[in-house]
Parts: C-alpha cells; sequence; structure tokens
C-alpha cells in the first residue's frame, strides 16, 4: 500500500497538483507548457465535459471530432513534468481507494505541443520539430533507475563530444513513442535529437550578468551527430517527458513550433500564428488514429 505522505490525494480524492479523479482524463493527452495555451487547442472541441486548474497546471477534457482528449499544461521545466507524468499515472495505473498498483496497466498517448528555440539555421522560426528523441541535460530523470530506457551510445557520443563536465550531472537519452511517431509525421515535420534543459538563461547558453560553464555548448550541440541524426532544438520538457513515460509504459511525441533560431539569431514576428497552425496539425492527425 502506497502510503499518504507519498501518494497524496485531496479531500475530494483527486491527486494532490491536478486536482484530477480518474473520470476526468482520457487516454490521449496533448501537454502545452503555457496554461493560455489549453484554450487555444479546446477552442476547436465540440465539448468540453471537464475543466480544472491549480497552480499552473490548468486541464480541460472534452471532444474533438468524435475523440475525447484531454489538454494539460504542465508549467515550465522537467521538474514538473515530474509531478504531471507520475499524478497522471497514478490516475490510471493505482487503484486510488486501496493504494495499490493495479494488475492491469494503462498506456497513456501524451503529445507535447510546445514551443522552442532552433539550434540549426536551416530550421527556420515558424517551422515544426518532432523529437525522434529526448536529450535531458537536467537531471531530474537520474533519480529513477534508466538503464533500460536509455540510450548509452548517444549519451556517451554526446559526452565526448561535448567534453561535458559531469559535475552538472551526466546527460541521459530517450526515445519517442514509434508508434505516435508513424501517426504524426509527414513531410512538414523536421526531425531530431530535442535537447532538454533544466533552466533557461545559463542551461541554454544565454549570456545576461553570469558567466556559464560552457559558452560554446551550443555550437557544439548544433554540429553534434549520430548516425546521421542532430540535435535540432533547445527547450525544457521533452526528455523528462520521454523518459518518464518509457519508464512508465506510456507512448509520449514532443512536436515544437519553432518561435526563435539560436543560430540565424532571429524571432518568429508571430510565434502565436505557428503555434495555431501546429495545434490544428496535431488535431487532425489525432483524429486518424
Ligand atoms: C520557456 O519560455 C518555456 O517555453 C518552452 C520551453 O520548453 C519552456 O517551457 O515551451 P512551452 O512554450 O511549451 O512552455
Amino acid at each position: 500500500m502506497i502510503q499518504s505522505s507519498e501518494l497524496i490525494l485531496n479531500p475530494d480524492g483527486s491527486v494532490y497538483h491536478l486536482n484530477l479523479r480518474p473520470e476526468h482524463i482520457a487516454n490521449d493527452i496533448i501537454f502545452v507548457g503555457d496554461q493560455n495555451r489549453v484554450e487555444k487547442i479546446t477552442q476547436f472541441f465540440d465539448s468540453i465535459e471537464f475543466s480544472t486548474q491549480k497552480r499552473e497546471f490548468k486541464t480541460q477534457t472534452g471532444v474533438y471530432k468524435g475523440k475525447r482528449i484531454t489538454v494539460m499544461s504542465t508549467g515550465i521545466g522537467p521538474d514538473n513534468i515530474d509531478i504531471v507524468v507520475n499524478e497522471l499515472d497514478a490516475l490510471v495505473n493505482i487503484d486510488l481507494e486501496t493504494r495499490k498498483p493495479k494488475e492491469n496497466l494503462t498506456s497513456l498517448n501524451i503529445i507535447r505541443i510546445g514551443t522552442s528555440g532552433s539550434l540549426q539555421a536551416d530550421i527556420p522560426v515558424d517551422s515544426f520539430v518532432m523529437s525522434t528523441f529526448g536529450l535531458g541535460l537536467d537531471n531530474m530523470l537520474r533519480s529513477y533507475l534508466i538503464d533500460e530506457v536509455s540510450n548509452d551510445a548517444i549519451e556517451e557520443a554526446f559526452i565526448n563530444h561535448t567534453n561535458w563536465d559531469i559535475r552538472k550531472g551526466k546527460p541521459y537519452v530517450i526515445a519517442c513513442s514509434e508508434k505516435l511517431e508513424k501517426l504524426i509525421e509527414s513531410d512538414k515535420m523536421h526531425k531530431g535529437i530535442t535537447a532538454t534543459a533544466g533552466g533557461f538563461y545559463g542551461p541554454q547558453g544565454r549570456v545576461l550578468r553570469l558567466n556559464i560553464q560552457d559558452e560554446e555548448l551550443n555550437s557544439k550541440m548544433d554540429n553534434f551527430t549520430f548516425n546521421d541524426s542532430r540535435i535540432t532544438n533547445l527547450e525544457m520538457e521533452t526528455a523528462a517527458i520521454y523518459g518518464l513515460s518509457a519508464l512508465l509504459g506510456h507512448h509520449a511525441l514532443s512536436l515544437n513550433a519553432i518561435i526563435a533560431n539560436r543560430a540565424t539569431g532571429t524571432f518568429s514576428e508571430d510565434p502565436y500564428k505557428a503555434v495555431d497552425e501546429l495545434i490544428k496539425y496535431t488535431l487532425n492527425k489525432l483524429i486518424a488514429n
């Protein structure tokens, strides 16, 4: 039995941070970072059956062209992903009455619709990137036993290529769900490795008033290749989503609208339009499932 200090439930039986009970979520779940993006998606729904919000975690469940979908905001960063994915998994795979893991486990389909900065000059602002792998620079996942889901070969190649200072923790690499990749892919999508940082400024190579440990890291990342894959973009959630999903048995795929190009120093003139296009693209691919 999982103690109440370990799996915290609210008085109404909902999980502690997400404020959700099992009946509130669909099997297909879209993650966004920004809580204001939730309604940018559900505005296209035929109906909405449930809405809630606690802190940055806003959730709406409804139906889009006959398919029940949950949309939720994760806020920013891998630490929030630890909360969101563990609590979602508890909703489907732990009996909240007996506080015991269920015998028959459920696999959720999790798709992130995010924004991100491109590291490649030829992946321009307003384009879309699908993450074939998440490269975690953030360490969150290292609290779990990850050897069975992480890709050692890419990890080692990246560590050697960048001369990574291991005092920052050891990068980890996790693949996307092949099932969701096949469902969502098209010529519109760039594909590649998405690097996930544990912060926005120093951890992504931005220098304002503080010196950073490796000023060359972004340029070393943009010329890293492994078996024809390269690092396309840098954001703050993908590797953590892939890692926890793989460990818990869920399918995950991360899509990002490129709103900044770090290689050329450009920013989208209309980032909302790019995100909107990615939302419509993803919803229509999802209903083909
Ligand atoms: C940083 O501004 C945030 O934007 C990006 C990063 O991953 C980080 O969460 O994604 P979202 O727009 O999906 O939040």
